[in-house]
Parts: C-alpha cells; structure tokens; sequence
C-alpha cells in the first residue's frame, strides 16, 4: 500500500476512500450472522486510558510493556502492584465511550434477529462489559481480578486502593526515588490463603489460558464478519486472528487512527477516531 502512496498517490488515494466504503460496510455487516470483534487499547483511548504504544506506553519513566512481566513482578512487586494501583483506579473510574456502545447495541440487534457478535478484547479495563457487551472474551486477563500467587485461586477484587499500603500511590509523575518502598508483606493478601496476590493479567512472555485461547480461535474460525478496532496488531497471538480470517476469505474491516490498513488483506478500513467511525458504521447513535 505504502508503494502505492509513492508510485501515485492518487490511486492511492483512491483505493483508501474504496476501503472506507460506509455502505457497502453497513449491509455486509446487516447480513452477517457470527460476527467478531478484535478490540485493543485505542477502543478505550477516548474513555481517558492510556494506550500502550501511544505517548501513554510510559508510567514514570518505564514501558508499559516493561512492567508487565513476571520477572518485573519477582524482582520489585511493589513497583508493579503500584502500576497496576494506578491503572485499577483508572479503569474503575473510567465510562465507556461511543466506541464500546455501539457494540453493546450491535450486539444486542443482533441477538433480536438470530445473529451473533462476540467481542474479544486485548483490554483489561473492563469497559466493554460496563457497556452492556454479554459476549466478552478477555484474552488478557482483567484489572478487577487478582490471583493468588500460592494457591492460584482467581477473584474479583474491586477495592481501590486494593490495600492501604497502596492509598494514595502510583502517580505516574511522581519520582520513584522520592517514595517511601512498600515491604512485600503490605501487598495485597490471598483471603483465604494469606499468600501474595498479583493481578489477573496476561503477561509477555506468558501463556493465554487454554480455555480462552481455544474460545477466540473457534471463533476466528468460524465468524463471517472480523472487526478489528484500535490495535496495533504487534502483539502475538491476538495479532494473528484478523489476518487469518481474511485467509479464509472473509471480510474483516478495520478501525483505526492510521489513514492505512495494517494488513493489505482487509476488505474496509476506516480511518479516524473510533467512537466516531464505528458508531457511524454501524449506522447506530448512541
Ligand atoms: C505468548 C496485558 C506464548 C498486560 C498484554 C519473546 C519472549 C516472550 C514472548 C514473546 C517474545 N517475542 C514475541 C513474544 C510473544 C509476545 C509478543 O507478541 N510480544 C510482542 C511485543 C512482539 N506475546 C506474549 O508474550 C503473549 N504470550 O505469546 O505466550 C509464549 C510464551 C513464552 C515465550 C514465547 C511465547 C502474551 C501477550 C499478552 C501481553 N499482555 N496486556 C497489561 O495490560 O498490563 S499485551 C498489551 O499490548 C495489550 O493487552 C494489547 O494486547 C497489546 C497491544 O496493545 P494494543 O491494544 O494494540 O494497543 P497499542 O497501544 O499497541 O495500539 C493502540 C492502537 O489503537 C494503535 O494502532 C492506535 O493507532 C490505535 N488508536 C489509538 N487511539 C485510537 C485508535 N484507534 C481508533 N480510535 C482511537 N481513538
Ligand atoms: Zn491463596
């Protein structure tokens, strides 16, 4: 596509205004009977959460990506669980947006008339469900949910702060080095077990669960419309799922900020904000 831009730019400009075709788009979507959705963190960028590759990627002066990690977690516990301190409060004070709305609508259309749509989200912010999406698929994990690293037993946990050893930290501006260190025994506890809790995320280099990973590839498999909303695609193995329905020759269309799609493959791309596109597409006010 960028070879286009080079060689003519009017052709290629040409080709993005027939991606973006809002109308073919509608009534391939009305026609559709199990339809996905991949969504990423742009989906959640105008609800106010920051976005992981965006200027947002960095809480202090650490990748975002840096912190989600086992071995972030065994060497400085305190240092994630105040990160993720920080993102628990904003995701729990967060609203959906037009965005996650419009879905929540689709979905429920589709319910009336016998079609299906399932949302799989790379986000643990939880705003998909907030916005009355039923068939939500969280790959990675959620910010409401904790495990217990001894005997790995998964609840949900909406205090915040989740222990009073977090009250009042992991502001992003703040200094690490002007901080008081958290003793590992003031992190939040198992209650039943007392052991050391971590969040019940999905981190690099860790596996997704068995169940969930089967679950969204059934669907990759067998959808015959793919959304793929705010995502830069870069993570593995999420990335993989709209490039491989458009292998099997379905539609998939795109929504994102990028003036091109992320894979040559997808039939619609639509370029712009997505609590804008996607409402729009969908032909839904909300
Ligand atoms: C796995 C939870 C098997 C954390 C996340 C080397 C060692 C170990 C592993 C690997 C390795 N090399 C590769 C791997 C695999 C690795 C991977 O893919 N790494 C990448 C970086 C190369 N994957 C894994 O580790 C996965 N597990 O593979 O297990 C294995 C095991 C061991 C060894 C090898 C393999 C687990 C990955 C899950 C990680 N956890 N999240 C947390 O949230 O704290 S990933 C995290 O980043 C997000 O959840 C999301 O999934 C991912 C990508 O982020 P995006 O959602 O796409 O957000 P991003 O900011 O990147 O982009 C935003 C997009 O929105 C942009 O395109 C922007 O243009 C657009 N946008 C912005 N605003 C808007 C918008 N669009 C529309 N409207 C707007 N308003
Ligand atoms: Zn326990």
């Amino acid at each position: 596509m960028s070879l286009l831009k080079q060689i003519s730019p009017n052709l290629f400009k040409m080709s993005i205004r027939k991606l973006s075709d809002y109308e073919g788009f509608k009534k391939l979507a009305d026609k559709s009977k199990n339809i996905v959705t991949l969504t990423g963190a742009g989906i959640s960028a105008e609800s106010g959460i920051p976005t992981f590759r965006g200027e947002g990627g960095l809480w202090r002066t650490y990748r975002a990506s840096s912190l989600a990690t086992p071995q972030a977690f065994l060497a400085n516990p305190a240092l994630v669980w105040e990160f993720y301190h920080y993102r628990r409060t904003v995701a729990f004070n967060a609203q959906p947006n037009a965005a996650h709305l419009a879905l929540a609508k689709y979905e429920k259309i589709c319910n009336e008339e016998g079609r299906r749509l399932t949302v799989i989200t790379q986000n643990v912010d939880g705003l998909h469900r907030k916005a009355g999406s039923e068939k939500v698929i969280e790959i990675h994990g959620a910010l409401q949910k904790v495990r217990c690293t001894k005997c790995k037993i998964v609840y949900e946990n909406l205090n915040d702060p989740i222990c009073e050893a977090l009250r009042g930290r992991g502001d992003p501006a703040a200094q690490d080095k002007d901080l008081p260190i958290i003793d590992k025994k003031d992190l939040p506890k198992c209650k039943h077990c007392q052991g050391l809790l971590r969040p019940h995320i999905v981190w690099f280099g860790e596996n997704l669960d068995h169940e969930v990973l089967t679950q969204a590839r059934d669907l990759v498999e067998s959808c015959d419309l793919c959304l793929v909303i705010g995502t830069s695609s870069v993570v593995y193995p999420a990335a993989m799922f709209a490039p491989l329905v458009a292998e099997r020759g379905q539609p998939v269309a795109e929504f994102n900020l990028n003036d091109e799609p992320a894979d040559e493959t997808f039939q619609f791309h639509f370029p712009g904000k997505c609590a804008t596109t996607l409402p729009k597409a969908l032909a839904l006010t909300v």
